[in-house]
């Protein structure tokens, strides 16, 4: 599927320049395909229009980057839209007095009950006490369904026969209380339509109990339907958060991106798997990946683009390397440094065979010393900087006054600077060949 989608925008694409910017045109002829790729993941048309808009808006004018091709920049905005669309992962919150409860809503079939399960598993291993409850008295099998599971986790699950779903969930809560757990799930029951009686009830639920979180639990197989699904539960109750089922089938997960835009709701979780362990935190970048059909396309294009920065570095190398590397250029190596972001992170980039020993640096401490450096340069006259010689004791106290520093600071930055220099020097006797792999 990505390869349909990054072939068909290669195709629009042959004609445009590598560089330059993304004309009106040339992003509608993209958009097209962009449209296609979401509707064939499933997601909902109405969410497909205000979504290739946004990117469409994005598109146009940007420059197209020298390490991608047009192509590769319009999946790049695409993928960063639906990353941002799909939104963070945000935990469960259980907050305020124990008991709290978790309500799981859906309709029949979407996985509430594994997901109940599931849930289980995982806040009992966070060291909750945990209540499963059958709030679904009028199916015996969905009430031994859960019990099944509960068995096999080794939680309890509480249910009463003959009870309508608010004065059982009102039980639960005292039973929860009085037996000293921390949090209680509510399986309740599914129906294969949304029906009035169904949201009635759910209604009822919260009316008697309120809930920490109201859980929407989505198949994603769902397709079109999801808008209209998510919209009729969140009408009947207070929804805080979704979580989709049944990501590890066939379906792209395209109904992910039409109930988070439809209701702004945090996606939580996503089920991955029948198995009690198949619950996952969600992860936009990996949905929008499935989503976009894309495969490995997007690590690609980040590959592409830290070649680009490899480019940069070698050139920039290059100037320094064709001049004296005054104690100018040292300072305009630390701003651009500096600019890149915070040295740690900058660290974390560097090729293996230079993180051997950087990898007990204190970035916090680098970063004040890369400070303070830049602060001894700006004291500095252009004279001097051009001919750190000129420097005698007295320039010397003027400039550690000047930057709020030491003489013996403003002495190892110049003995830094010489042994640079001398560096600079053997290294453009020796050719500068291997200078862009050292940075790259
Ligand atoms: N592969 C896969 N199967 C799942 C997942 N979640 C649930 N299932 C399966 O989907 C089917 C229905 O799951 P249930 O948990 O019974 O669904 P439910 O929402 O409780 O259904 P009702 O109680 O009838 O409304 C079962 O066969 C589950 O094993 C998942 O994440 N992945
Ligand atoms: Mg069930």
């Amino acid at each position: 599927m990505f390869e349909t989608l990054t072939d068909r925008l290669n195709k629009v694409f042959t004609n445009l320049r590598r560089h330059g910017k993304l004309s009106p045109a040339d992003v509608d002829a993209a958009m097209r395909d962009v449209r296609l790729a979401l509707l064939e993941a499933d997601v909902h048309y109405g969410v497909v229009k205000t979504f290739v808009e946004k990117v469409k808006e994005r598109s146009v004018g940007t420059e197209v980057s020298r390490a991608l091709n047009p192509a590769q920049q319009v999946i790049k905005i695409v993928n960063e839209e639906l990353v941002q669309t799909l939104g963070e992962p945000e935990p469960l919150k259980l907050t305020g007095p124990k008991p709290r409860m978790i309500m799981l809503v859906g309709l029949q079939g979407a996985g509430k009950t594994t997901t109940a399960g599931k849930l289980a598993k995982k806040l009992r291993a966070q060291g909750e006490r945990v209540l499963l409850v059958a709030a679904d008295p009028y199916r015996p099998a969905a009430v031994q369904q859960l019990q099944t599971l509960g068995k096999a986790l080794n939680v309890e699950v509480f249910t009463q026969e003959n009870t309508a779903p608010p004065d059982l969930a009102g039980n639960a809560f005292i039973k929860a209380q009085q037996g000293g757990y921390t949090v209680f799930i509510l399986d309740t029951a599914g129906r294969s339509q949304l029906d009035d009686g169904m949201m009635e009830e759910l209604k009822g639920i919260t009316n008697k109990v309120t809930p920490n979180e109201v859980l929407l639990v989505v198949d994603s197989m769902i397709g079109q339907e999801a808008v209209n699904i998510a919209q009729g539960f969140r009408d009947a109750v207070p929804l805080t958060g979704l979580i989709l089922t049944k990501i590890d089938g066939d379906a792209r997960g395209g109904a992910a991106i039409s109930i988070r835009e439809v209701t702004g709701l945090p996606i939580k979780y996503l089920g991955v798997s029948e198995d009690m362990d198949g619950l996952e935190i969600f992860d936009p970048a990996r949905l929008a990946n499935r989503i976009l059909g894309m495969g490995d396309m997007i690590g690609l294009i980040e590959k592409a683009e830290s070649t680009l920065d490899a480019d940069k570095a070698a050139e920039s190398a290059e100037k320094m390397l064709s001049g004296d590397f005054t104690l100018e250029d040292f300072a305009d190596q630390l701003k651009q440094v500096r600019q890149m972001g915070p040295i740690g992170q900058l660290m974390g980039m560097m090729p293996g065979n230079m993180t051997g020993g950087m990898a007990n640096v204190d970035s916090n401490e680098a970063e004040k010393s890369l400070k303070r450096i830049e602060a001894i340069i700006n004291s500095m006259t252009p004279q001097e900087r051009q001919k750190p010689r000129v420097l005698d004791a007295s320039r010397k106290r003027r400039i550690a006054r000047g930057s709020g520093t030491e003489v013996v600071d403003v002495n190892r930055l110049l003995k830094q600077h010489k042994d640079m220099q001398r560096m600079m020097k053997r290294l453009k006797k020796s050719g500068m060949r291997g200078m862009p792999r050292m940075f790259g």
